[in-house]
């Protein structure tokens, strides 16, 4: 099992796609294990954004990310990493995928809607930036036998 964080960016949240966006994840069979809405402040976009600093997009990056409350969330499921990254598609929604989030809802890269975590490595540093322990929740669900090869339940 892995866990990986998503962010709906500012434009998701302004353009009312909140909801449209996580039911791409939710019907896929991933589980929420942590989600809030928030506003991300210039430090926390700092650290968010570290590995793309100095870059030309960067300074535009931020006020992005920062211009508007977010909902993040953390997504647990087998291969969860890129089963979200192929969810969310490619960085610039003009070549994503139809069918991926940014290929369906989105035209121009710096307002691309969704974050994904891309590795297992970035996927445990960003869910501990924006999620504390006690915010995260294990638990079963009913649908869990149909979604990830478990046991099925007495139906007959
Ligand atoms: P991704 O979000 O697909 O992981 P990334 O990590 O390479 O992409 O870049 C982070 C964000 O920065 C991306 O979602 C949008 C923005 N970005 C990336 N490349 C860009 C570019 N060439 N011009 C403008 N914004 C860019
Ligand atoms: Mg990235």
């Amino acid at each position: 099992m892995e866990r990986t964080l998503i962010i709906v960016k500012p434009d998701g949240v302004q353009r009312g796609l909140v909801g449209a966006i996580l039911e791409r994840f939710e019907r896929r069979g991933l589980k929420l294990v942590g989600l809030k809405l928030m506003r991300i402040d210039r430090s926390l976009a700092e650290q968010h954004y570290a590995e793309h600093v100095g870059k030309g997009f960067y300074e535009g990056l931020v006020a992005y990310i920062t211009a508007g409350p977010v909902v993040v969330g953390v997504l647990e499921g087998p291969d969860a990493i890129e089963a979200v990254r192929a969810t969310v598609g490619a960085t610039n929604p003009v070549k994503a995928a139809a069918g991926t989030i940014r290929g369906d809802f989105g035209l121009a890269v710096g307002r691309n809607l969704v974050h994904a975590s891309d590795s297992p490595a970035s996927a445990r540093r960003e869910v501990a930036l924006f999620f504390r322990e006690e915010e995260l929740l294990s638990y079963t669900r009913s649908s869990d036998p149909w979604l990830l090869e478990q046991a099925i339940p007495p139906v007959w």
